[in-house]
């Protein structure tokens, strides 16, 4: 279906017109024709979701004309592009990104009022898709969400999970998972291209053969073939008439199921191999950075890569294009080692399927990619045993051998002699199993590689690839991360964009956020400040309204909101927050602390547990059990909460960061890569409670010294420490604060009398504490202290979080993008 056999005249319908401006009722009539003619039924008969379907189709369809120009666009200029491969995009809502790219809003509103819908019900129909674990996943959907807003040419590529990241609930306080259908009701937002399926295999065995110039050539004959049949979702840019593309892939069967067997009545093994393809793509890996559940794992990332480097080379570029100039045309970036694959894949295509030489091919591909590494933890490193993969795909596993020849070859050439480096860099490791270390893969195929902020960058060069540093020093760089401030500020913070908008007199910030810093002088305007505490409390007012009526929790809207949401995991030490609210309440218990001085504080947790995650999932539980006990005893006078909405995701994220005072960034140095949550609490006006880690080194930076609370060890501090030879129960020894708090929980207080249950969090910290919380533990209560001392002035507070907010526009994903184009792209 391409050509010009049609008449140009008809290329595009005249009417109705597809692009805004629309008037209101221009735009009920469309809803009220969607809904009629699209879902089959008239208003009054009509559900929540026939109202919310008929609204997305109409906001969709104000796209649709922006979705076709872009892609004509592209096929008529073509030029180098991005191609970002991810195992995860964490989207959030459509309805309300797609509302103000088009500049719908005020529109739909009106709109909706008329017909007697109250939008805000529709909006909340919408199942968000939460095909993603945490931050990683969320970086790539603000970046995608940032290259579509500056028009770069781009495909994202992923997997179409049925089932996104798990539902979470609490039972006795303890985490329960549920699958999460969020397709059940059907999304309006993706386009199935079934004709466009592409073929993967698996298994099965390769040959050598002569071909017919009389040069060994390889086959691969898999033993099993899957589908992949491509979604597609808009991603619009920023009312710039821009549609870029999401490609995702869902797994089918590739020969349907047995008619024979099913006849013969043997349902279940009639359908067994459409069960075991349609599998892959079924759900979300759960876990966040310590890889398990091996062997599904790497079916999905070869499943995804495969599909989307042949339809990149078989369906986006022209059919007669010559693969020697792949990478004038893209970059594919590799999402951490997730889709890392792909680059044994790409030289398969090139040398078995496309006939070019290996050296050829191997010059090709190496300027084809690029990686960024989302870690420091050695564990989330990671490494498929070589058993498995060769099993799973024999021929990818004998050019990982050729490549890592080659490589090692390479470094026995620039270090003569030096057997123990060739062992250190191997890209197949023999301890404790022999396995591919996918990072290494990584590094040695791409043109760049880099961290996600500035000491995860160092860090990365000094502690996780040191050696590949020396060899390639150029090859390493930093791009520090970012946030779309059109989520998580325009849309997430109506309040704030209003008064922002109001000040600078321009709007141009939501594409150009270094323009806040013209809010930097209005810090010392106290009327302007008082205009903000009243955002802040208008956001807390709405977070309460949510909470209640989503948990049934309250909030109360006077008292200092501190928060920490983020997966759950040791190194980021929900237990020494937990630590923190409990001093406070044995200190009251205890009579060390007068009640007057404890600043009415409400803290809010917000945490998912990987499920096999066993030290995780008892921390949620104490966390819980603690948040019982302190809410209810009334010795505290209700100036201390704690609050556990169960499930956290991106929509409450979009309703607790801009209700936020305090902003929780407290892993141990040297752990945590970035963090992108502590950039999205700076922008909405919260201050960072925080140790030198990740992106709080250069948040703090930018706010400067007086506007962040820093506390803790360094890194440089850290690994003395180790090498010293900690011993966390010193601590716990030395400082009487810690020991009562420490025995208070131990003694089963908060667990029903039950030591027990306490045990596996407090055992840990005393014994263990690989992260160093009790080596924090002062330090972080002081930092503490020195919040509630700003907190009582809080003129000196808003004038501190408007800082935040005018110097921190660095965050915004569009200057990460920028970063990559300068740095690595180049497209
Ligand atoms: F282990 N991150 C994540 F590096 O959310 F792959 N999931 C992951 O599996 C990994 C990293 C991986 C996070 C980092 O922990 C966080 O520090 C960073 O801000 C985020 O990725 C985006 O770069």
């Amino acid at each position: 279906r391409r050509g010009s056999a049609f008449p140009a005249s008809h290329e595009l319908a005249t009417g109705p017109v597809k692009s805004p401006p629309v008037t209101v009722d221009g735009f009920v009539q469309e809803f009220l024709s969607e809904l009629n003619y699209g879902q089959g039924v008239k208003l009054s008969q009509s559900t929540i979701n026939d109202q919310y379907l008929a609204l997305a189709r109409t906001v969709r369809s104000y796209l649709m004309a922006a979705w076709l120009e872009t892609g004509h666009r592209r096929r008529k200029n073509p030029t180098k592009m991005v191609a970002y491969l991810s195992a995860e995009y964490l989207l959030g809502r459509q309805l309300g990104n797609a509302l103000l790219s088009t500049n719908l809003i005020s529109i739909a509103e009106q709109a909706m009022h008329e017909c007697g819908i109250d939008i805000a019900e529709l909006r909340a129909q919408e199942i968000e898709p939460g095909l993603g674990n945490g931050g990683l996943g969320r970086l790539a959907a603000c970046f995608v969400d940032s290259l579509a807003t500056m028009d770069v040419p781009t495909i994202g590529y992923g997997i179409r999970y049925e089932y996104g990241i798990f539902r979470q609930s609490f039972e006795d306080g303890r985490q329960v998972e549920q699958p999460d259908p969020w397709l059940r009701l059907g999304s309006p937002w993706e386009f199935p291209h079934p004709e466009r399926a592409v073929t993967v295999g698996f298994g099965g065995q390769t040959e050598e053969s002569a071909d017919e110039e009389g040069r060994n050539r390889c086959r691969w004959t898999p033993e099993r073939q899957v589908r992949g049949v491509p979604y597609h979702y808009m991603v619009p840019g920023y009312r710039n008439g821009v549609v870029n593309t999401l490609r995702l892939w869902s797994a089918e069967a590739h020969e349907g199921f047995d008619l024979q067997v099913f006849n013969s009545g043997d349902y279940a093994r009639a359908t067994q191999a459409q069960t075991v393809a349609e599998n892959i793509s079924k759900v979300l890996y759960p876990d966040d950075s310590t890889p398990q559940g091996k062997e599904l794992r790497l079916q999905q990332q070869y499943f995804f890569v495969a599909c989307s480097l042949h339809d990149f080379i078989e369906n986006t570029l022209p059919g007669d294009f010559d693969l020697q100039n792949l990478p004038k045309r893209i970059i594919f970036q590799l999402n951490d080692t997730h889709p890392v694959i792909a680059v044994p894949e790409l030289m398969r295509l090139l040398v078995d399927e496309k006939g070019f030489d290996w050296d050829e091919a191997w010059a090709i591909t190496q300027q084809c990619f690029a990686y960024t590494c989302h870690t420091l933890l050695p564990e989330a490193l990671e490494v498929w045993p070589v058993e498995l993969l060769g099993r799973l795909l024999p021929r990818h596993l004998e050019i990982i051998y050729r490549i890592n020849d080659d490589f090692l070859a390479q470094v026995r050439e620039a270090f003569p002699g030096d057997e123990w480096r060739v062992r250190r860099m191997s890209i197949i490791a023999e301890h404790p199993q022999r396995s591919v270390r996918m990072a290494f893969l990584a590094t040695v195929a791409a043109v760049k590689v880099n961290g996600v902020a500035a000491l995860h960058s160092q860090l990365l060069r000094d502690n996780v690839l040191p050696d590949f540093a020396e060899l390639w020093p150029e090859k390493f760089t930093n791009v520090t991360n970012g946030i779309t401030p059109r989520r998580f500020v325009r849309l997430a913070n109506r309040r704030l964009s209003g008064l922002v908008t109001e000040a600078l007199g321009t709007e141009e910030w939501v594409t150009d956020l270094d323009l806040l810093r013209g809010l930097e002088p209005l810090a010392d305007d106290a009327a302007f400040r008082e205009q903000f505490r009243q955002v802040k409390a208008a956001n807390k007012n709405r977070l309460a309204l949510v909470l209640e009526g989503r948990d049934g929790l309250v909030l109360e809207q006077d008292h200092l909101i501190d928060v920490m949401v983020k997966r759950l995991h040791e190194y980021k030490r929900q237990s020494l927050k937990l630590l923190h609210v409990v001093s406070l309440y044995e200190g009251v218990r205890s009579g060390r602390l007068p009640i007057e001085r404890v600043t009415p504080r409400t803290v809010l947790f917000g945490a998912k547990a990987a499920p096999g995650y066993h030290l995780a999932k008892e921390t949620i539980a104490l966390i819980n059990h603690v948040a019982a006990v302190v809410n209810e005893d009334p010795i505290m006078q209700g100036r201390l909460k704690v609050l556990f909405p169960a499930n956290y995701n991106v929509n409450l994220a979009e309703k607790i960061i801009p209700a936020a005072d305090l902003s929780e960034q407290i892993s141990l140095a040297g752990k945590e890569a970035s963090g992108t949550g502590n950039m999205k609490f700076a922008l909405n006006g919260a201050l960072t409670i925080g140790t030198d880690d990740g992106a709080n080194v250069e948040i703090r930076q930018l706010v400067g010294d007086d506007n962040f609370f820093l506390f803790g060890l360094s890194e440089p501090e850290v690994e003395a420490l180790r090498k010293e030879g900690y011993v966390p129960s010193s601590y716990y020894e030395q400082d009487p604060v810690l020991r009562a708090t420490l025995d208070l929980i131990g003694s089963g207080h908060f667990t029903n009398g039950s030591r027990h249950s306490a045990a596996a969090v407090v055992d840990n910290l005393l014994h263990h504490d690989p992260f160093m919380a009790l080596a924090d533990f002062q330090a972080y209560l002081a930092a503490q202290d020195r919040v509630d001392e700003a907190y009582a002035d809080q003129d000196a507070w808003s004038r501190m979080a408007i800082l935040n907010v005018a110097r921190c526009g660095f965050f915004s994903s569009d200057r990460s993008m920028r970063d990559y184009l300068d740095k690595i792209w180049h497209a």
